[in-house]
């Protein structure tokens, strides 16, 4: 009973994709055998499906970031010392604010090796001294030069926090 009734469900709709794809791409090719063009066809479908699915996500999440703030965590909600996320993407201009979560005090220090040409280190940094203290604090910075910058907690870059910014 199951088998015949996933027999019966899965040929129809392989049968309709394959004559949406005829019909909406092949219209030059008409003479081509449909068991010679059948499968990459289906193939060529499923891609194009899956590029439109990456498209509206990227383009979304593009329309998200130009329009606020882009919030990083300092500490994981479980303690871990890190930033969350370590690495993100930003358009230039926008603003990162850093926020304290757990496992502080933290600190936000961008490496002076670890960032494009003629960006000043000390004026998009906290100093190493510095320190957020309190959950809820927060560190805020505006990277206007495209590139990637790299950047650590100075109390807990030993023990692996640290995180990279790519600004475009
Ligand atoms: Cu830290």
């Amino acid at each position: 009973m199951a088998s015949v009734t996933s027999a019966a469900v899965t040929i129809p709709s392989f049968t309709g994709l394959k004559a949406g794809a005829v019909t909406t791409k092949a219209s030059a090719s008409v003479k081509v055998s449909a068991a010679a063009a059948a499968p990459r066809l289906s193939v060529k479908a499923s891609m194009k499906d899956l590029g439109v699915a990456v498209a509206a996500t990227a383009a979304s999440v593009m329309l998200a970031s130009n329009a606020m703030a882009i919030e990083i965590l300092l500490g994981g909600d479980d303690g871990s010392l890190a930033f969350v996320p370590s690495e993100f993407s930003v358009s230039k201009g926008e603003k990162i604010v850093f926020k304290n979560n757990a496992g502080f005090p933290h600190n936000v220090v961008f490496d002076e090796d670890g960032i494009p040409g003629g960006v000043d280190a000390g004026k998009i940094s906290m100093a190493e001294e510095d320190l957020l203290n309190a959950a809820g604090e927060t560190f805020s910075v505006t990277l206007t030069e495209p590139g990637e910058y790299a950047f650590y907690c100075a109390p807990h870059q030993g023990a692996g926090m640290v995180g990279k910014v790519t600004v475009s």
